[in-house]
């Protein structure tokens, strides 16, 4: 990861706070993955928790817009409002944080950086870092804080590359049939 990139992840990280990173290799180009990711008004796209989301406070893909998001249900909360703080189109660098909700967690903020690879193939895919801070919920531990967290992030990014290798693979066949 070039260190321009790299110090987006290097959260600072308070005593009652855990952090923590998940690493998701894709078999698609970067301009395609982040033309899903930087899509912060449309998360359910690929995030399998998240049912609805709604802008509530300004302008779709713009740094200081708030979001909120409904999830379904079986899981330990119902609602999180998350702010954009960092979209990159050009260093693809995407930053929200979680600033209301009904959820246990407090001081939420994760980086999520996309970074070109060369696979077996010879094509270009994509490895995409996201790493989180977070406070410990009282009567929780890190780690089973980082844990809960990072089972989700491991989902989101599992659904990340299976929705954007089929996004290519439907381009191909459009392609070859046009
Ligand atoms: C994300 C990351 C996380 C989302 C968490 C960690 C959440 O949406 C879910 C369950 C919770 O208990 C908290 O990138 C919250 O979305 C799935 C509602 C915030």
């Amino acid at each position: 990861i070039p260190e321009t990139v790299g110090r987006y992840h290097a959260h600072e990280v308070g005593s009652n706070q855990c952090c923590s990173a998940v690493i998701q290799v894709i078999d698609a180009p970067v301009s395609t993955v982040w033309s899903v990711v930087r899509r912060f008004d449309n998360p359910q796209a690929y995030k399998s928790f998240i049912k609805s989301c709604n802008v509530i406070r300004g302008n779709g893909c713009q740094v200081g817009c708030v979001r909120e998001v409904r999830v379904v249900s079986g899981l330990p909360a119902a609602t999180s409002t998350e702010r954009l703080e960092i979209l990159d189109d050009e260093r693809h660098i995407l930053s929200f944080s979680m600033v209301g909700g009904d959820h246990r967690l407090s001081n939420y903020r994760s980086v999520t950086t996309l970074h070109p690879s060369s696979n077996n193939n010879g094509s270009t895919g994509t490895v995409v870092v996201e790493s989180y801070v977070v406070d410990v919920p009282i009567g929780n531990t890190k780690d089973d804080t980082c844990v809960f967290v990072d089972t989700i992030v491991k989902c989101n990014l599992q659904s990340l590359a299976s929705f954007t290798e089929n996004l290519v693979v439907r381009n191909c066949s459009s392609a070859a049939s046009s």
